[in-house]
């Protein structure tokens, strides 16, 4: 009877194995109602939950600077800029507890260190010329990035990515015609803009994640069309795209090896110092513990707030039972 059971057991799991696989093949979405291995759901929190928080700590390299934009319009722009971060990590956070795990987990996971965010945040906004490379580079980076994921296999994120990724199409602008500015003013500000070019360009690289060959993940996620593209392919559509923008502003990518092969239709490029990218994402770059202790003060300190909102939202729910007796 139990051997039985199990035959049962292992059948109809095989048959939900291939329900969900045809779905993929047919490139329709999974819902978060759906069956899914667990394998495929656990990885979805980690990409989506790293990407929520690399929104949520990338606000803190920009926001750095609202209060020393050059003019009002540098001002409402960077504000409107970094409030879409905030939206970003918010519609990322609700497609990630679709998946099951609550908000204050993931609240702690990332306060804990346990979960990762993108390495390029740990890297500091010495300059007004650094929050357009930051718009230029790393959104730029970040839209190669995501636009696939609009296509991705998980329904949630998949419409998440749609809004998140048009409004990175303004940020990236924001940033390039902060750069042109500068490149078209004074020399003192072209050096400004060049020397943020020199800081963010490989840093801007890394962040598409290590070589395909060094990739944990990426396998797994193609087959179930998480990831659209690998990292290196992503790495190469960047660089194709941003060196000629780079030439329009009259700056110069500071890659040595950085070269046009007519053969490969592609360029060239140097070494990456894949050192300098696992020292960071382990928790030693530059500003890694001031980004973390950032968060949790942001936490803390955000307490009464929502306990206030909960106190509201148990008074607003008791006046309605009251007001239907
Ligand atoms: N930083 O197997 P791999 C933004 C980790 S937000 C830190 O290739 P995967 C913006 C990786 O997690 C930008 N860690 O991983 C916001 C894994 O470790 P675990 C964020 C990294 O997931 C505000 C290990 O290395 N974008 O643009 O297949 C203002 C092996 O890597 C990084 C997203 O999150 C990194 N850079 O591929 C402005 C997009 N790269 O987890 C702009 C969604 C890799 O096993 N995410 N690691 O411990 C993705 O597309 C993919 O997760 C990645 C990495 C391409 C980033």
């Amino acid at each position: 009877m139990k051997n039985q059971d199990t035959m049962q057991d292992k059948e109809q799991m095989k048959s939900l194995e291939d329900i969900f696989e045809a779905k993929i093949a047919r490139d329709e979405k999974i819902e978060p109602k759906d069956w899914m291995p667990e394998k495929y759901r656990k990885t979805h929190i980690r990409q989506i939950s790293q990407h929520a928080h690399s929104e949520i700590v990338g606000m803190l390299p920009e926001g750095n600077w609202i209060s020393r934009a050059p003019s009002l319009r540098r001002k409402v722009a960077l504000l409107a800029k970094v409030q879409d971060e905030a939206g970003h990590g918010l519609y990322l956070y609700s497609a990630c507890e679709t998946l099951g795990i609550s908000r204050e987990e993931l609240y702690d996971q990332l306060h804990s260190g346990k979960a990762k965010y993108s390495s390029i945040f740990n890297y500091p906004t010495l300059t007004w010329a650094d929050i357009g490379a930051i718009g230029w580079l790393v959104d730029g980076a970040a839209i190669i990035n995501q636009v696939p994921l609009c296509s991705t296999s998980f329904g949630p994120y998949a419409r998440a990515m749609v809004r998140v990724c048009k409004e990175e199409s303004f940020h990236q602008r924001q940033g390039y015609e902060i750069m042109m500015t500068l490149c078209n003013g004074t020399q003192e500000q072209k050096d400004m803009a060049q020397d943020a070019l020199d800081r963010w360009w490989w840093p801007a690289l890394m962040m598409l994640g290590p070589t395909d060959d060094e990739s944990t993940h990426t396998e797994q996620s193609m087959k179930w069309k998480l990831k659209r593209k690998t990292n290196d392919e992503l790495r190469q559509q960047f660089i194709d795209q941003t060196v000629p923008q780079a030439d329009i502003l009259g700056l110069k990518v500071p890659d040595e090896d950085l070269q046009y092969n007519t053969e490969t239709g592609h360029y060239d490029f140097g070494e990456i110092d894949w050192e300098e990218f696992w020292q960071v994402v382990k928790g030693h770059g530059m500003c890694n513990k001031e980004r973390i202790s950032a968060r949790k003060n942001a936490w803390d300190e955000g307490e009464w707030v929502r306990d206030a909102a909960l106190a509201y939202a148990d008074k607003q729910a008791d006046k309605e039972v009251k007001e239907a007796v």
